[in-house]
């Protein structure tokens, strides 16, 4: 029950409110809401759906024979993440595990198999799981108008609008009274029948500890009452029937149980949406967030739980969120204890209050793609071993960076590719290269990738040196380094942002070269590429999407050579000093294409032509594939 006792003054004014239909606003009102939206079990429910299994069968998904999702039916039975197949299986006898879909070694798709897999010649995929989240992620972005994704079964919403809406809808005449934005927003007496609340809620201090009760389903609702004493207390009841809706459209839809959490701040929604699962809802309101935060550890939070945690914890030593807000009054006694780093000292400062106000970033930010192997004993113990795993490889990315494009209406190109490897003897090295002109082309890119990575691997062979390099317990191929080609509208875009050099584009139209500048006889393949395009990798190069790994892969170290390629226009070896020369060439002829096209195309061509290359790049996955539910 939700009891209205409104204060005498509102601590909020109508800019609060109005703040929360700005998308670029919304976040840092006082009166914000962001729900957190957790698939439950994701991996383990995809393989429930697509095998047409209950929710009480006691599913978990297999990554050879370790688990890697766990159904909460299987759950019952005290399976965890950290138990192995066979102790699963003693646990509850008529589990049911579902191996992931794997690509066979030498083939480009992956498939589910009616067969045990072998990691001796199978690699995992999962991509199956990567397309469920984004049908979800979908659902969310026709509701909402701010999603960020954040993992593959994850995303945070803004749900401003939607409440600002909701808002005038109720209180139609709400904004009559307004002179100024920084009036008071007035008191209400009562609030409409029609707005409950839906989820669990956590107590303020002042009001009782909660009672849960089952409220039809699984979901629990607390059956004591609840005061509304001003409209960040409204707002965020509003908010919770809104993130129940979405998640029960996920369920219908697709079929999805999911955990949902409603708050103030990004990190207050994340922890709510965890603190009961599966299938339920936390509510918290502002008042309540110390009553809430009081259950965790600074730990709990994504961002404080490996390293940066562990050098917390030393530091300060207590790492309760009740205990670091009561004993640091300010952000400088905390910096005091950890090297003077302020920024870190002011983000703890803000977490542990609920008061750490990060906007709600729609583009996922990609920063590497991967896609690596642990080999079994002696699986790979020469060149002619490993290449049919880097065609797997090349496979992967190219599906991925389709995926990507398609998921957010861009052309991200690689302009960095890496190959690496680790003997058995525990060395590791790598090789990069950069791909000056990345084609939009998904075939080319496949071909470029090919050429490249076997170029690579000649060259990542030699490092060796006298050492064999073989036999190899890892290999990883890595694209990196991200640009969206959607983007190059002009010469001036092409330019400063793949070459990263200033040129006239006049001069290129005008210089155009009938051929390329005369190429002196190689020496010996030997050349660098310009500093933007030989700028090595370093190590805050992290994935911000799921990697496709097999295993943990060994830490990447980069070699620091600058890697040996040749032009991936032509195929020709160039040396260093012509290199730049020579891509000029070939820059200024794309160019030239480009530009004729635009003038020939009218709109209406490109709109065509538009519709049908978006149509020639939807993914072709075998007949296996397309009849698979996913
Ligand atoms: N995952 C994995 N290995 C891990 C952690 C997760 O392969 N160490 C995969 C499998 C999970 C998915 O990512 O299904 C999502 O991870 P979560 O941590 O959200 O865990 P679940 O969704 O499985 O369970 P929960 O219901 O607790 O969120
Ligand atoms: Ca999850």
């Amino acid at each position: 029950m939700v009891t209205v006792r409104f204060r005498d003054h509102s601590n909020f004014t109508y800019k609060d409110l109005l703040d929360l239909n700005d998308r670029d606003k919304s976040y840092a009102s006082p009166l914000s809401v962001i729900c957190h939206i957790d698939l439950n079990a994701f991996f383990a429910q995809c393989e429930q759906l697509r095998l047409g299994l209950a929710e009480s069968d006691p599913v978990v998904c297999v990554q050879w024979n370790a688990l890697i999702a766990v159904s909460y039916a299987a759950r019952d039975y005290g399976i965890t993440r950290m138990d192995r197949l066979e102790q699963a299986k003693l646990k509850c006898p008529h589990l049911i595990p579902a191996h992931t879909a794997v690509f066979k070694k030498g083939e480009p798709l992956w498939k589910y198999v009616d067969y045990v897999p072998s990691p001796i010649n199978h690699k995992v995929s999962l991509d199956p799981y990567r397309r469920e989240g984004k049908k979800v992620l979908n659902i969310f972005r026709e509701n909402c108008d701010l999603v960020e994704k954040a993992s593959v079964d994850e995303s945070f919403m803004d749900l401003g609008r939607l409440i600002f809406a909701k808002i005038i809808e109720l209180f139609p005449s709400l904004l009559d009274g307004m002179k100024d934005r920084t009036d008071e927003l007035p008191k209400l007496d009562s609030i409409p029948e029609s707005i409950d609340y839906k989820g669990f809620i956590i107590n303020k201090s002042d009001e009782l500890e909660p009672e849960p009760a089952i409220i039809g389903d699984s979901e629990e609702k607390n059956n004591i009452e609840f005061l509304v004493e001003d409209w960040d207390d409204l707002v965020t009841l509003i908010g919770s029937m809104i993130c129940f809706d979405l998640r029960k459209k996920v369920e219908k839809i697709l079929g999805y149980k999911t955990s949902g959490g409603i708050g103030r701040a990004k990190t207050i929604a994340k922890l709510a949406s965890g603190f009961k699962k599966p299938d339920q809802q936390t509510i918290i309101r502002n008042d309540a967030i110390p009553n809430f935060l009081k259950h965790f550890k600074l730990s709990d939070f994504w961002s404080f739980g490996g390293k940066t945690g562990n050098y917390i914890s030393e530091q300060l030593g207590e790492m309760s969120i009740s205990s670091i807000s009561k004993n640091y009054k300010t952000p400088i006694e905390l910096a005091k204890l950890l090297d003077n780093n302020i920024e870190l000292a002011n983000k703890i400062f803000k977490i542990v209050r609920g008061e750490l106000h990060d906007p709600i970033t729609e583009k996922e930010q990609i920063k590497t793609m991967g896609a690596n192997k642990n080999f079994r004993g002696k699986s790979v113990c020469n060149t002619n071993d490993l290449l049919p795993w880097i065609n797997v490889f090349i496979g992967e990315l190219i599906l991925r960076i389709q995926d990507l494009d398609e998921e957010n209406n861009t052309t991200l190109r690689p302009v960095k590719l890496t190959l690496g490897a680790t003997s058995t003897t525990g060395v590791r090295h790598s090789k990069q290269c950069t791909i000056s002109q990345p084609p939009k082309d998904y075939n080319q890119l496949r071909e470029l990738f090919h050429t490249l990575s076997r170029d690579l691997l000649r060259n990542l062979e030699k490092l060796w040196g006298d050492a064999p390099m073989y036999p190899i317990v890892n290999a990883s191929l890595t694209s990196s380094t991200f640009v969206d080609l959607t983007s190059f509208n002009t010469l001036d875009d092409l330019m400063s942002t793949v070459q990263k050099r200033k040129l006239d584009p006049t001069d290129v139209e005008r210089n155009i070269p009938s051929s390329p500048p005369p190429l002196p006889i190689p020496k010996k393949k030997k050349y660098t590429i310009d500093s933007f395009l030989t700028e090595k990798k370093t190590s805050s190069d992290q994935s911000s999407t799921l990697n496709n790994s097999d295993e943990n892969p060994p830490l990447e170290e980069t070699s620091s050579d600058i890697t040996d390629t040749k032009c991936p226009d032509c195929d020709e070896f160039i040396p260093s000093e012509e290199f730049q020369t020579h891509k000029d060439f070939h820059l200024a002829m794309a160019l030239e294409t480009k530009l004729n096209k635009e003038f020939e195309e009218s709109y209406g061509e490109k709109l065509l032509k538009k519709g049908r290359s978006s149509a020639k790049t939807s993914k072709k996955f075998s007949k296996n594939q397309t009849k698979l539910p996913f």
